[in-house]
């Protein structure tokens, strides 16, 4: 073994514990909604060294790096066995996703990687890249996992190499270990992303969110978060979709927009978590908004609050993709404490953290979107009236 091979691996393990041991704090000065967290908690510097480095001395004397990595970001999440598990979309230097299991004791710290990614059955779906699983414990007893398989437009012509189809896979699992790939979900759209597995059946049927899209980069005419029921799930097929939260022009949600996690029950209605974009001279923004379903009527929306919940912050506006915020896991846990997983950028996973009764409070009483800045005015001044008659409201 090489001095060179010793102190590298020394040094790089050091660095690897620490991070993985570093306490989280939460950011003081928030808004009163959630708290933000002053570290990331999974980045891709948490992926062991083991995916990276040939540790045998004579084969790699020099400790050299074998395998790259470049990001690690939108993860589903569950609670499993009493711990709080991150399914992560990890991302390759060969821009190659695959899923991988972080598990932390708290939710907000010490996000530790299984030791090898999620392996399942691709070669008869013939997946050039799969990202963004939602995690679902499903009332029928199964964990599904639900994510974007993406393979070049066979269509294109040669001189297109960026063209690209994106459907739903889907895997299942009882116990995070081994996972049964079903056949892709079948919609009357070209393309979709952004597919959620809702939790619970509906008139016996499996109830799936949808985003529709017209070609891979375009949500298009079709555009919105989508609704469809499927009869049975190991051959999904819907076969009537329909749009229930549009695109709307010059909201947070005008480009496109797309369900988050799956939603959480409460007695007031279903808790929806989604991402909007809109354009910009800079590019496309993804923001975090919420809205709420009625609880018999899944397609009806009875919350709306207007603007953003979430927007990229700080070092959160730079990454590979800069100006995104995107969420696709979120945990209830049985006290009522919500973990709400959130990437930044593209780049890297955070935790924010709140109640179902904070989250409830602020779908109910946060004004809708008026449409106009004399709406929004009208919102400002008629807090500001009711706000007079305290007299601490003057300090
Ligand atoms: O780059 C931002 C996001 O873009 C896509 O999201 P959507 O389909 O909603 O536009 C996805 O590639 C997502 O993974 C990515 O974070």
């Amino acid at each position: 073994m090489t001095s060179i091979f010793k102190n590298r691996l020394e040094q790089l393990q050091k660095v690897h514990q620490t991070l993985i041991h570093q306490k989280n704090q939460i950011e003081t000065g928030g808004n009163g909604i959630f708290d933000r967290y002053r570290y990331p908690v999974l980045t891709a510097a948490h992926i062991p060294l083991t995916w990276k480095y040939d540790f045998d001395a004579k084969a790699n004397p020099y400790f050299m790096e074998r395998i790259g990595f470049n990001a690690v970001f939108n993860a589903g999440a569950i609670k499993f066995n009493g711990k709080f598990i991150l399914v992560a979309r990890v991302e390759g230097a060969d821009r190659k996703s695959f899923f991988a299991i972080a598990e932390s004791e708290n939710g907000i710290d010490g996000f530790e990687f299984w030791n090898a990614p999620i392996v399942f059955d691709t070669d008869e779906h013939a997946d050039t890249n799969v990202y963004d699983m939602r995690l679902v414990k499903h009332e029928d007893g199964w964990i599904y996992g639900l994510f974007c398989t993406e393979k070049r437009d066979p269509s294109a012509p040669e001189s297109d190499q960026t063209s690209a189809l994106a459907q739903c896979g889907i895997i299942r699992t009882k116990d995070l270990k081994k996972w049964d790939r079903l056949p892709d979900l079948k919609t009357p759209s070209p393309q979709q992303r952004n597919v959620v597995l809702h939790p619970e059946f509906v008139g016996g049927k499996y109830a799936f969110y949808t985003r529709p899209q017209d070609s891979f980069i375009e949500a298009g005419t079709g555009g919105g978060i989508g609704f469809g029921l499927a009869d049975n799930i190991e051959n999904a097929t819907i076969t009537h979709e329909a749009i229930f939260y549009k695109k709307e022009y010059h909201t947070v949600y005008e480009a496109k927009n797309g369900q988050g996690p799956a939603p959480i029950k409460t007695d007031k209605g279903w808790l929806h978590l989604a991402h909007g974009v809109r354009n910009t001279a800079a590019g496309l923004r993804y923001v975090l908004y919420m809205f709420m379903t009625d609880l018999d009527d899944l397609t009806k929306v009875i919350y709306k609050p207007g603007g953003y919940f979430i927007a990229p912050e700080g070092e959160e506006r730079v990454g590979d993709v800069s100006n995104v915020t995107f969420c696709n896991g979120w945990i209830a846990d049985q006290d009522e404490k919500v973990y709400i997983y959130y990437a930044s950028s593209d780049t890297r996973m955070h935790v924010a953290t709140s109640t179902v009764e904070q989250l409830i409070d602020y779908v109910v009483n946060t004004p809708e979107d008026g449409l106009s800045s004399a709406k929004s005015i009208k919102n400002i001044v008629g807090l500001i009236d009711k706000n007079s008659i305290h007299s601490f409201s003057k300090i």
